[in-house]
């Protein structure tokens, strides 16, 4: 069986470490394929290394290397090396950069400065991570550089872009965000492989990830839209909201900048060209959606360790096999 989802950070990489574990407990699927398209709008440069965080995310979390508190970067982390840039005043400071971390952001860095494209350059990562032994395929929604900047109020009443990052992280998305620009995204083509495992996908998932700035970037790649509409595999995608609230992370803030209200409902609205079925909370039972099916898993939605991540992508995977694409 052929997996693909679409990919942001956290959630999605906690969501399918939870479908790795399932379909490796699961006799008959252990041999099933999973393919991650991972959002790479949050790319972002800095101290002359290129920073892929949604990547990473996904690498160290189902590599096994991910710091599971936190979510994001290397379990065991130091962070001597930022210490030493922000003694000679190097900037920004407000991204934390840890010392293990920064060994795959020069790696990534060098081989991307020798030509090689970022697929792969993600593959290359990826082998590191044992990814393949796990049948685990990890690809770049594109070649090409994107960063998802974010449109904000300047103090002389104008408007100005800062990196999706600096909103994200420095302003914890507390500046009220104007509308998401993704610089390179108008021109950027899918990567390699992108399109034909929507296409040739037996099913389709949309983990719990941020519907604007990781899932919403993924669909804005030229062809992706339509390789969802036009796969026969069924898709299926999970609520990242549980009544109006985003489960980690800013997704409400970002629906606000789209002005689309933080429901269950509204967030399956984006993807209702595509969508067959949604899985949401119990919180949630009353959502009701013009065409997709409408499911309400049989407990919290919440993936507080990978038995429970399994549990909602288990659930996940038999909505799919119930609805035809
Ligand atoms: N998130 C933070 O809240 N603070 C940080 O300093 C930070 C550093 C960081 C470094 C590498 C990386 O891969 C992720 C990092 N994140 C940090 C998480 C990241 O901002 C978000 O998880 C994703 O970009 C959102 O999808």
């Amino acid at each position: 069986m052929r997996i693909t989802a679409l990919a942001g950070g956290v959630g999605g990489a906690r969501f399918v470490r939870g479908l790795r574990h399932h379909l490796d407990s699961t006799p008959g699927l252990a041999d099933a394929e999973v393919t991650v398209v991972a959002n790479t709008g949050d790319d972002i440069t800095l101290f002359g290394l290129r920073v892929s965080p949604d990547v990473d995310t996904l690498l160290y979390t189902l590599g096994g290397g991910v710091d599971d508190t936190q979510g994001w970067g290397r379990a065991g982390e130091s962070h001597r090396v930022q210490e030493e840039l922000a003694a000679y005043g190097a900037r920004p400071q407000w991204f934390a950069l840890g010392d293990l971390d920064i060994g795959t952001h020069v790696v990534r860095s060098q081989w991307l400065g020798q030509g090689v494209p970022l697929s792969e350059v993600t593959a290359r990562l990826a082998a590191r991570w044992g990814l393949p032994e796990r049948r685990i395929t990890l690809l770049p929604m594109t070649d090409t550089p994107v960063e998802t900047h974010v449109v904000v109020d300047d103090e002389a009443g104008g408007e100005r872009a800062i990196h999706f990052q600096e909103w994200w992280v420095r302003h914890q998305a507390s500046l009220p965000a104007r509308r998401f620009v993704v610089a390179g995204l108008d021109r950027a083509a899918a990567g390699p492989g992108v399109l034909d495992a929507i296409r040739r996908a037996d099913v389709v998932l949309l983990p719990p990830s941020n519907p604007v700035v990781s899932i919403g970037i993924v669909l804005g790649v030229p062809g992706v839209r339509d390789a969802l509409r036009g796969t026969t595999a069924p898709v299926v995608g999970v609520s990242p909201l549980i009544s109006g609230r985003p489960v980690r992370g800013h997704a409400d803030a970002c629906l606000a900048a789209i002005g689309v209200p933080a429901t269950a409902a509204a967030v399956a609205g984006l993807y209702e060209d595509f969508l067959d079925a949604w899985l949401v909370d119990p919180a949630d039972a009353d959502t009701v959606l013009p065409r997709a099916r409408v499911e309400v898993f049989d407990g919290p939605l919440l993936m507080s360790d990978v038995a429970s991540a399994g549990r909602i992508a288990e659930h996940a995977l038999r909505l799919a096999s119930t609805v035809s694409a």
